[in-house]
């Protein structure tokens, strides 16, 4: 009934994945090759995933879809999205991003969801836009010490959720966003990070690289 097109790194098509997990609801996983356009834009006339096909018919956009995935309205998804203070949190949501994509981009490559053609097609296309990631990779200290106080922040509103002592629509997106992060060699999320993180995933039942290792 479900297929989910995706890409393993991507933290919008984590969430979803996250969701079908909280949610115990089973899903055809389809991970496209990054170079992979005609078939994103054969369903929606775009390149951009996720994709959920639901009984066949395509829909493109992760709150969208967790929406519907979400009957029993356990994540409260248009509540959390309509309210005044949730522009802040997509904000702290794009500060992450802005630092956890330059450290993880140059690694996400080098794991079995790329072939060497896909791998090629994301660096001329990321790198337009950030420049070298032998430069990203140079200088991981900028943006991990810019992370360090972000994380400051993070861990005194962690009780022991997002803000909240109740899991929620929130913490689905930062973990989604801080996930891509374990993929880099020797980075060490804070401890109370790092197991924050891991309640997430326990939550959602949540496996990185449940493709690839079936
Ligand atoms: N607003 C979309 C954003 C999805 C998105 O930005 N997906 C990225 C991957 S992380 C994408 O497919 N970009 C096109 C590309 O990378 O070629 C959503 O929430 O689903």
């Amino acid at each position: 009934m479900y297929t989910l097109f995706h890409y393993e790194h991507c933290p919008f098509c984590i969430r979803v994945r996250m969701t079908f997990g909280l949610l115990d609801k089973a899903y055809e996983s389809k991970v496209l090759p990054y170079n992979d356009v005609k078939t994103p834009e054969s369903l929606t006339g775009k390149k951009m995933l996720p994709i959920l096909s639901v009984n066949s018919k395509p829909m493109n956009e992760s709150l969208e879809i967790m929406q519907l995935l979400d009957e029993t309205n356990k994540l409260k998804i248009k509540e959390t999205i309509n309210d005044p203070s949730f522009p802040q949190f997509e904000a702290l949501l794009s500060r992450l991003s802005n630092l956890v994509h330059p450290l993880a981009m140059p690694y996400w490559i080098w794991t079995p969801e790329f072939d060497e053609d896909s791998r090629n097609y994301f660096l001329i296309q990321k790198e337009k836009k950030r420049g070298p990631f032998k430069n990203l990779v140079h200088n991981r200290d900028t943006f991990i010490s810019a992370l360090d106080k972000e994380w400051r922040e993070l861990e005194k509103n962690l009780h022991p959720f997002f803000e909240s002592d109740e899991f929620g629509l929130k913490d689905i997106l930062l973990a989604s966003h801080l996930w891509g992060l374990y993929v880099v060699p020797e980075f060490q999320f804070p401890e109370k990070i790092h197991g924050y993180l891991q309640s997430v995933k326990n939550i959602c039942k949540f496996d990185y690289h449940q493709d690839f290792w079936r």
